[in-house]
């Protein structure tokens, strides 16, 4: 516990001034480290290791870039978070500060070893998005301003692995698109190995399925975006695009 605790601190430290990323998780009462993108190589052979290797807090901003699946260079990791379907999965940040945009959290299903998995060919399902909440564009309230906590302390976003889902090794991939420049998105990526357990026998047909990259393009207004145009930023409503959401 007393290292974990000088992890989070690491970490606080680190990233009080920069953008960000999911950088622990967390199952019940149980934390599970990430990767740290500022922290020694020797995490990546980690037995420990539940999270894609990232290596910057900074954003992706081509919707077509290679990485943009499970962020930079995104090397697989050995361990597996265990989890039943139909708990919550909890990615925590730090002192997030964007305001603006739709957060989305995706499953890919690793076909047994995560490892092998090429995560920018995988077939990736939404299990949960969050938005607009109330208000308009511009100034109402995001669930990504909402959830930024700007005294240091985590940010926690809960989504849960569909009930019916069958078991098996995923990925869980949390994204956070970050919409406050004008025509100029910015993507924050990152993906971390679950072994799903339960009794569930569903599986999301081909209409729930997108390619990461592939799914975001800049002819999508909900993507490229001027949020300042009062013609944009006046409307209460933000469709997040992509395939819906696949709840079990
Ligand atoms: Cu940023």
């Amino acid at each position: 516990m007393q290292q974990l605790l000088a992890f989070i601190v690491g970490c606080l430290a680190q990233h009080a001034s920069a953008h960000g990323g999911a950088l622990n998780y967390t199952v019940g009462d149980t934390w599970y480290p990430g990767y740290d993108p500022y922290g020694p190589e020797s995490q990546l052979s980690a037995p420990w290791l539940v999270q894609r290797k990232w290596v910057t807090v900074n954003p992706i901003f081509e919707a077509d870039n290679i990485s943009l699946s499970c962020n930079a260079p995104g090397n697989p990791a050995n361990a597996y978070i265990p989890i039943n379907a139909g708990e919550n999965i909890t990615a925590v940040y730090y002192s997030w500060v964007h305001t603006v945009g739709p957060m989305i959290a995706w499953m890919a299903d690793c076909h047994g070893n995560c490892r092998t998995l090429d995560t920018a060919k995988a077939d990736w399902f939404k299990i949960g998005e969050k938005g607009l909440l109330n208000g308009d564009i511009l100034e109402g309230m995001w669930f990504q301003h909402q959830f930024g906590v700007w005294d240091g302390g985590p940010s926690l976003w809960s989504e849960k692995i569909p009930k019916s889902l069958r078991p098996g090794k995923y990925l869980v991939r949390n994204e956070i698109i970050s919409l406050h420049s004008a025509n100029k998105p910015q993507w924050y990526p990152e993906c971390v190995n679950v072994e799903v357990k339960g009794n569930g026998t569903r599986f999301p047909g081909k209409k729930y399925m997108a390619k990461i990259p592939g799914v975001w393009s800049m002819d999508q207004p909900e993507i490229n975006i001027d949020v300042y145009d009062p013609a944009i930023g006046n409307k209460t409503t933000y469709k997040i695009p992509g395939p819906p959401v696949w709840t079990g």
